[in-house]
């Protein structure tokens, strides 16, 4: 139907109309350039096309018809909502706007300049009233994980209700004790929205819920980036389908990704691959990329290289885990498992952080990648700092590795490909190099 039908609804809920169909309209010419061009690209991929035309229309009607069933809307900006109890709940958790450079000159009106950009974006947009996804929620979801992010919920909660859980920064029993405590409360806080205390039926049932979400996504990472030969989507719609992840609903989702990779399945038994071969295949390891943040993977893949992976909140770091049901007869049980699927996430937040390490050189080698490219949003220290550990360890390993720090801006794309089309060189001579000295 398009968001000209919805006008009334986004008005009701508070959004500036006029403002937000300008912004919108903006994304949906920047969708279609980017991503609609992409030759021979997945029929099933035409869901989450029209998903994107969509996205602040029917999905938002949907969410305003849960919230009049009184169940929770709950936006985020962090992995770390136990997302399966607001879905046990009935209710909705989404990814709140946050990837576009438009509303920062705003939110530099209250915030810093140098700070992170996800930050600044999102902030913007509340101030605006230009995502339709943060005027719908209940409240947002907010996390002690990096300074900026914590103290910034301090300013916003005067602008909209914000839930702060305190995410330790260590792993040890103590902390995880807490987080558990934390995580009791955000059950408390679901039930005092909703008016009702949830069963733990409902709250297995939500766990059932994202546990097949999860897996869908880990069968899309799997296809994506295990076939050396045949990379039967391109590395853009892979994280696109990520990043709608977010914001849908979660069991139809899974069903269309499911469809998706059923169609992708084919494609490697087929040979059908996107790109030529010998394309150099990359992993993208670091901070989320919020829609419509694209700007790499465009980069990338219009330079002659696959992004076969994101090693990010917005990909791998999201879905490589699930909840474990097994045994698991009482409530107690069940949040001390929520809580252990949680304290996997492995955040640059936390010290030490060695497992991440540990899991970027596993899956570097599973994917049988070219190389890497280690991002971060500017002004981001926490993954800033662990680069510097990240990269000792890819060193070691001969595992070939461009930095890259970015904003939201338009300002750097040209020289993003630069670098880029350097390092897809340099890889290329390697591969090259690499197979004359097996023929000799
Ligand atoms: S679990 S990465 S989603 S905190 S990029 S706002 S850390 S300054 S987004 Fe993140 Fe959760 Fe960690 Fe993932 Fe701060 Fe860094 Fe900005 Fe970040």
């Amino acid at each position: 139907m398009g968001i000209e039908a919805y006008k009334n609804l986004l008005s009701d809920i508070g959004v500036d109309v006029e403002k937000h169909a300008k912004m919108m309209n903006a994304g949906l010419e920047s969708y279609k350039k980017q991503f609609l061009s992409q030759p021979n690209r997945p029929e099933a991929m035409k869901y989450f096309d029209w998903f994107m035309s969509e996205i602040q229309g029917e999905r938002i009607a949907e969410i305003n018809r849960i919230k009049k069933e009184r169940k929770p809307a709950v936006g985020t900006f962090c992995i770390f909502v136990p997302e399966e109890i607001i879905v046990g709940a009935g209710g909705a958790c989404y990814g709140l706007c946050g990837g576009s450079p438009a509303t920062i000159p705003d939110a530099e009106s209250e915030l810093p300049r140098n700070i992170c950009p996800l930050i600044k974006s999102a902030y913007g947009f509340k101030l605006q009233r230009t995502c339709a996804y943060t005027q719908s929620s209940d409240f947002i979801y907010g996390e002690t994980t990096c300074e900026a992010k914590k103290k910034t919920w301090e300013i916003l909660d005067k602008h909209h209700p914000v839930h702060v859980m305190n995410i330790p920064h260590m792993k040890r029993d103590r902390d995880l004790r807490m987080w558990k405590e934390e995580v009791y409360e955000f059950k408390k806080h679901i039930e005092d929205v909703i008016g009702k205390k949830l069963t733990f039926e409902e709250m297995v049932n939500g766990v059932k819920i994202i546990n097949k979400k999860r897996e869908a996504l880990q069968r899309l990472d799997s296809l994506r980036s295990m076939n050396p030969d045949v990379v039967p989507i391109s590395g853009k719609d892979g994280l696109f389908i990520t990043q709608m992840g977010f914001l849908d609903d979660p069991v139809r989702y899974t069903q269309k990704v499911n469809e998706l990779c059923d169609e992708l399945d084919k494609r490697v038994q087929d040979g059908v691959s996107v790109f030529k071969k010998d394309t150099p295949r990359l992993m993208v390891l670091g901070t989320p990329f919020a829609p419509p943040n694209w700007k790499l993977h465009t980069a990338v893949e219009s330079t002659g290289g696959a992004i076969v992976n994101e090693e990010s909140c917005i990909g791998h770091r999201y879905y490589k885990d699930n909840v474990d049901l097994e045994g698991v007869e009482d409530e107690d049980t069940l949040i001390d498992r929520l809580m252990r699927r949680y304290s996997e996430i492995d955040c640059a937040c936390f010290t030490p952080n060695t497992p991440r390490i540990d899991k970027i050189l596993k899956m570097y080698k599973d994917r049988q990648a070219d190389g890497v490219i280690y991002y971060t949003l500017s002004f981001c220290h926490t993954y800033n700092v662990e680069s510097h550990l990240v990269v000792e360890a890819l060193e070691k390993e001969g595992i070939p590795c461009l930095i890259i720090e970015s904003d939201y801006s338009a300002e750097d794309t040209g020289q993003i490909k630069t670098r880029v089309e350097a390092f897809l060189e340099s890889l290329t001579f390697k591969k090259k190099a690499k197979l004359f000295k097996d023929i000799k």
